[in-house]
């Protein structure tokens, strides 16, 4: 029997080290440590206070070993149920408590969840470009680097910042100052931009490739049955947050139009953002995390549900969930039998330096590595030198200055 490994101690760090991240360290009597992450981009500081006055304190003397206990005194015991913050605080406790049992039993974390269904995890990049010969150039680097499966997004023409296009061709990262940029958004002239992308991607690489497209939710439910259906013949593994994901009924609609994939999930917070969605069958992917969604401990619920339906995983990868996320979620990846793939937007040197993990990407593919525990951790004297800077996302607006969904 595993002894007793009780929470001696847990602090909260944040680090800049060229973007912001906030991670919660755990420490038990046992000299066993875990690390969770925490970070919510642009509202950082919300979960800082929400993990340092209402969740450290009654983390103090409990047993590690009781991940799931721990898992509903935080959810139930709130009162104040769901939300971003809420469940990435939770979600950070969570990851660090799976981390030390799978240490403290000598294992690393897809074994303590089942085992490995896979022995590597697909994974897609991110190629775009300021117009349609630019993201297809950069699509080719991609696939030269070994990826099989690429999300493309391009500049709009008449759009100065349409999302999913940065300068940095490597790490895009749209929280870029302390007060949100305004951007401006026209969907007639996305609406003509996005086919002709895929068209021109499938005439120079051919049916191979796997090609994902992020609406980033601007659409309504019949403009994006119009996208879905004028994408067809290019075959997308999937057509990503075609309208906000707060309304599951919309949906409905876009699914009696078009038979391109769909995924949605990334600002879900649990398995009631999801379940409509997936009983009903209006979705394919589903792009929930780790870290959005309370941890292993809720997101595994939330996939065994979605296997009922067949809808597969498409966990969130940007460069806002730090690689603690990414390593959680790799071991989770390893193991759920209703895996479809995962976003991998690559961080910076700082950031791996940052925090240390055992993943490496090789052939389009991401490997957890064998190390116990989920194998990421954080180099403390290191994130001391990358001190916090306000920054947020941007907003959006129509062209007659009509607020909209960035
Ligand atoms: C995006 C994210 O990766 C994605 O699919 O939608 O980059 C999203 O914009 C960011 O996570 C916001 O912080
Ligand atoms: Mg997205």
């Amino acid at each position: 029997m595993l002894p007793p490994l009780r929470i001696r101690a847990a602090r909260v760090i944040v680090t800049s080290p060229g973007r912001n991240f906030v991670t919660l360290k755990i420490e038990t009597d046992q000299g066993v440590h875990g690390v969770g992450d925490a970070t919510l981009n642009g509202r950082e500081k919300a979960v800082v206070a929400y993990l340092e006055d209402h969740v450290i304190p009654v983390l103090i003397g409990r047993d590690a070993r009781n991940i799931e206990d721990i898992w509903q005194y935080l959810y139930r015991g709130a009162y104040w149920r769901r939300g971003p913050v809420t469940m990435r605080a939770i979600a950070a406790v969570d990851m660090a408590l799976w981390d030390i049992k799978a240490k403290a039993l000598g294992v690393p974390l897809y074994d303590l969840l089942g085992g490995a269904s896979r022995d590597r995890v697909r994974v897609y990049g991110h190629a775009n470009g300021a117009d349609i010969a630019e993201t297809s150039d950069e699509v080719a680097r991609y696939l030269e680097a070994g990826y099989t499966a690429v999300r493309a997004q391009t500049g709009v023409p008449g759009l100065a910042k349409p999302y999913g296009v940065s300068k940095d061709k490597d790490f895009y990262e749209p929280a870029e100052a302390s007060l949100p940029v305004e951007t401006v958004w026209s969907t007639p002239a996305y609406l003509r931009q996005a086919p002709a992308l895929f068209e021109a991607l499938r005439v120079r690489f051919g049916a191979e490739p796997l090609l994902l497209h992020d609406v980033h939710h601007r659409l309504t439910p019949q403009e994006a049955a119009r996208l879905g259906k004028s994408l067809e013949p290019f075959d997308l593994f999937w057509m990503e947050d075609p309208t906000p994901a707060e309304n599951p009924e919309a949906f409905r609609l876009i699914r009696a139009h078009t038979t391109t994939p769909l995924a949605v999930g990334e600002v879900f917070n649990s398995i009631w953002d999801a379940k409509d969605l997936i009983a009903n069958q209006l979705i394919d992917y589903l792009r929930a995390t780790v870290l959005g969604c309370g941890g292993i401990t809720h997101l595994r619920r939330i996939a065994d549900f979605a296997s009922l339906w067949q809808v597969r995983t498409g966990c969130h990868g940007a460069t806002d969930l730090s690689p603690i996320t990414m390593a959680c979620a790799l071991h989770f990846d390893r193991w759920v039998p209703n895996f479809g793939i995962q976003e991998y937007m690559r961080h910076t040197a700082e950031t791996d330096a940052v925090f240390p993990h055992a993943y490496h990407f090789e052939a389009g593919a991401l490997f957890t590595g064998e190390a116990i525990g989920h194998g990421a951790d954080i180099d403390e004297a290191l994130a001391a030198k990358y001190p916090y800077e306000p920054r947020q996302l941007p907003i959006a607006r129509l062209e007659d200055g009509t607020m909209w969904n960035w």
